[in-house]
């Protein structure tokens, strides 16, 4: 497998509010070095990409990253973006923060406040002071701004991005793993929360369907993409993006009742013309590998009806056994029988997947928990190329 890293994603350091205390985040530069160390050791190929070098996407006429910077600024909210990149220098000038210190909300806008006319919702303003920004953009305290956030987010994203090239672009690619971070689904394109800053999987979609219609040109080109969201938690974010949009199928497999508790459910089905295509496999908390790969046979009759050309898979190893915010059972194996259970499946065998990083808390087994994904993800691969 081609693994895409980029050293920047490191820089991101923060803290949050977990059970009432205030702790360095679980969210850890560790998670990626963990992973990196397994995957050099490994027959997988680290490829490390820069964010600040010039894009080779073919585009000479743009500075250096623009594609990211354009399928940012298509998709996620102007004035958010610009917070994410200035809010923590700014409370420095404030003297709010000291330059090592984090940005965390102390006030967010509620449902609670308003009675009567106004509405908590896209078109409310953002304060004027600094101070309050921190909550109108996020829904968590587990969503610091640290002084390197922006460029480890948007490294991340470029990772993404660039992934979505490299699937596409090259046949022997077939399966490209971009390790992302920080992570991407719960984030809205207009609010941060459960460590996301930036929506990954939101990014590789408006990448994928750009790369797509550069390589078929003036033909029309409809990419029909699945998101398969295999981390602990419900990728509201993702899922918010997409809802009416029946070009991107959403299928998610998360704790029910869990983090981030107010999405998640079984009658989410999509919206206006994208009915039907947002399916939610909630499971119980403590549900075994057995009940797990239950859950998948259901999502991949799903992905079957929808006749994918695409699949993005936001991939957590939150589901794993002793992850502190999680509660499945999965252990170090059930990964490798959980990829050959979706990577054989006939629906989605041959079509081009991107697999992003998304949680995963438990530092020590991240390593192994990644290489027996991939094993599993690459036996059916190895077969088809026999067959070919
Ligand atoms: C990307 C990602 O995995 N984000 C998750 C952020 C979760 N943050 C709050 C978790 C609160 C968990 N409560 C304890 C559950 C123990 N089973
Ligand atoms: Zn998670």
């Amino acid at each position: 497998m081609l693994v895409l890293h980029d050293t920047a994603t490191l820089q991101h350091e923060t803290v949050e509010l977990l059970g009432a205390k205030l702790i360095p985040a679980l969210e850890s530069p560790e998670r990626i070095r963990a992973i990196v160390s397994a995957l050099e050791g490994s027959n997988h190929k680290v490829l490390t990409v820069d964010h600040s070098a010039p894009s080779e996407s073919g585009h000479d006429s743009r500075a250096p990253n623009a594609l990211v910077d354009h399928f940012l600024a298509s998709t996620h909210d102007a004035g958010y973006i610009e917070h994410l990149r200035t809010v923590h220098t700014r409370w420095v000038a404030g003297g709010l923060v000291q330059p090592d210190e984090t940005v965390l909300p102390e006030a967010f806008p509620h449902r609670g406040l308003f009675t009567a006319g106004q509405q908590i919702g896209a078109k409310m303003e953002p304060p004027k002071d600094v101070f309050a920004l921190a909550g109108y953009y996020a829904f968590d305290m587990s969503t610091g701004i640290s002084s390197k956030t922006w460029v480890a987010a948007r490294a991340s994203a470029n990772l993404a991005a660039e992934g979505a090239r490299l699937v596409v672009a090259e046949d022997q690619n077939r399966s490209i793993l971009a390790l992302c971070r920080p992570p991407g689904h719960h984030c809205t394109t207009k609010v941060a929360g459960g460590y996301c800053y930036i929506n990954n999987a939101v990014i590789a979609v408006a990448a994928l369907r750009f790369h797509v219609s550069q390589l078929t040109g003036s033909r029309p080109s409809h990419p029909r993409i699945v998101i398969l969201d295999l981390d602990f938690h419900h990728g509201n974010g993702t899922q918010d993006f997409f809802y009416d949009d029946p070009s991107v199928l959403y299928v998610s497999i998360h704790g029910l009742h869990e983090y981030p508790y107010y999405s998640g459910f079984e009658d989410e089905i999509g919206g206006g013309d994208g009915v039907g295509f947002n399916l939610n496999l909630p499971l119980a908390p403590r549900s075994s590998s057995a009940e797990y790969l239950e859950m998948v046979a259901k999502a991949m009759e799903a992905i079957a009806k929808y006749e994918p050309s695409h699949v993005i898979l936001s991939l957590g190893f939150d589901t794993f056994v002793t992850d502190p915010l999680g509660s499945f059972q999965l252990d170090t194996e059930d990964y490798a029988k959980i990829a050959c259970r979706i990577r054989s499946d006939e629906a989605i065998k041959h079509a081009p997947s991107l697999i992003l990083l998304e949680g995963g808390y438990v530092i020590e087994k991240l390593g192994d928990n990644v290489l027996a994904f991939l094993q599993g993800w690459e036996e059916p691969e190895k077969s088809v190329s026999q067959e070919e």
